[in-house]
């Protein structure tokens, strides 16, 4: 029997299939065969299960995976991929106004995994009803920013209601995924789609403006009805920061966007927009054709690549 992979804690996973969900173990030798990934089976993973008597299950093979979002693995296991969402039509980078403050960096990180995977990306900016003068000053330029790029951007407010419509319309089908640092309302936004979820959400610590990590699996929920074509999305715990897999330097600036088409015009042709003279990227930052915060990313992001990325999230 075929199956969606809906929720994946330590050894048990729960799949959906036709006949329901069935909560399935791994058989053993395939496990086995997946070395380079924390993580053999995620949700979003189609399947195969078997089904025992007793009306469990084991997932004895997974189908070919397209659009995977992974970062680094943290913990014991860092350095090795951890894939958050397989099978994956839309990944939404959640950021909250205030409590706990938009963080540029995040998103960047976020985008360039998804142009370098070829996801489509969109940003959601959470908490409006927080917005003052200040935090307006800030997000404005950013929000003009990313808009300009062309990536989708959506303003919500769990608490007033705000953008719901607009959220649950953009997800009415496929399979979606939110991830953002922990706090900023991402278990909060699906709880508003659907008051009957009831997803634990937690609180912000007062002293340091951050979440409690307070989901700590990921988990698919399907928007419209229990049946494995409608619309998905997946709840993911709170990273700390979006620790690049797989990228080389040399992939770095094709996944920016405003870097792309400017690229091969560099007095050298593996010129890596950093120190070196005659660089074209360098002389558009300068002439303010592409934004110098920008261009401060990708030079973080080339380091820690350098450094071999040890930034993780939790
Ligand atoms: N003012 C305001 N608070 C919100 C909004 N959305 C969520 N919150 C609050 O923010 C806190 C964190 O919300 P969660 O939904 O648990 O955040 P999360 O992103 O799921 O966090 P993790 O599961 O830890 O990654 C809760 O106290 C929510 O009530 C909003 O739009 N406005
Ligand atoms: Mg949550
Ligand atoms: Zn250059």
């Amino acid at each position: 029997m075929e199956g969606l992979v809906l929720r994946s804690t330590g050894s048990r996973h729960e799949v959906l299939t036709e006949e329901g969900v069935v909560s399935c173990t791994i058989r053993g030798i395939f496990r086995l065969q997946e070395e380079d990934a924390t993580n053999p089976v995620v949700i979003g993973d189609r399947v195969v299960i078997q089904v025992n008597p007793d009306g469990s299950g084991v997932i004895v093979e997974r189908r070919e995976r397209h659009g995977k979002l992974s970062r680094r693995a943290a913990g014991r296991k860092v350095g090795k991929e951890h894939v958050i969402i397989a099978n994956l039509d839309k990944a939404w980078v959640v950021q909250s106004v205030r409590k706990p403050r938009m963080n540029p960096g995040f998103i960047d990180r976020f985008l360039v995994m998804a142009e370098y995977r070829g996801i489509e990306a969109g940003i959601i900016i959470n908490k409006t009803d927080l917005m003052d003068e200040k935090a307006e000053e800030y997000i404005s330029f950013f929000v003009e920013l990313y808009a300009g790029m062309g990536y989708d951007m959506m303003f919500t407010s769990v608490k007033d209601g705000k953008g719901i419509k607009e959220l649950k319309a953009g997800m009415a089908s496929g399979v979606h995924v939110l991830v953002g640092p922990s706090g900023v309302g991402k278990s909060s936004l699906l709880n508003a789609l659907d008051a009957d979820l009831a997803l634990r959400t937690g609180g912000i610590s007062e002293a340091t403006q951050k979440g409690k990590h307070t989901t700590t699996y990921a988990e698919l929920i399907p928007i419209s009805e229990m049946h494995p074509n409608a619309g998905f999305i997946g709840d993911t715990p709170g990273l700390r920061e979006f620790g690049l897999v797989e990228i080389e330097a040399p992939d770095l600036a094709h996944c920016f966007v405003e870097f792309r088409e400017n690229l091969g015009q560099c007095r050298f042709p593996n010129c890596t927009h950093d120190h070196e003279p005659g660089c074209h990227i360098k002389e558009l930052v300068h002439e303010d054709m592409i934004p110098v915060e920008r261009y401060e990313s990708y030079i973080n992001m080339l380091r820690s690549i350098q450094l071999g990325d040890q930034d993780v999230g939790r």
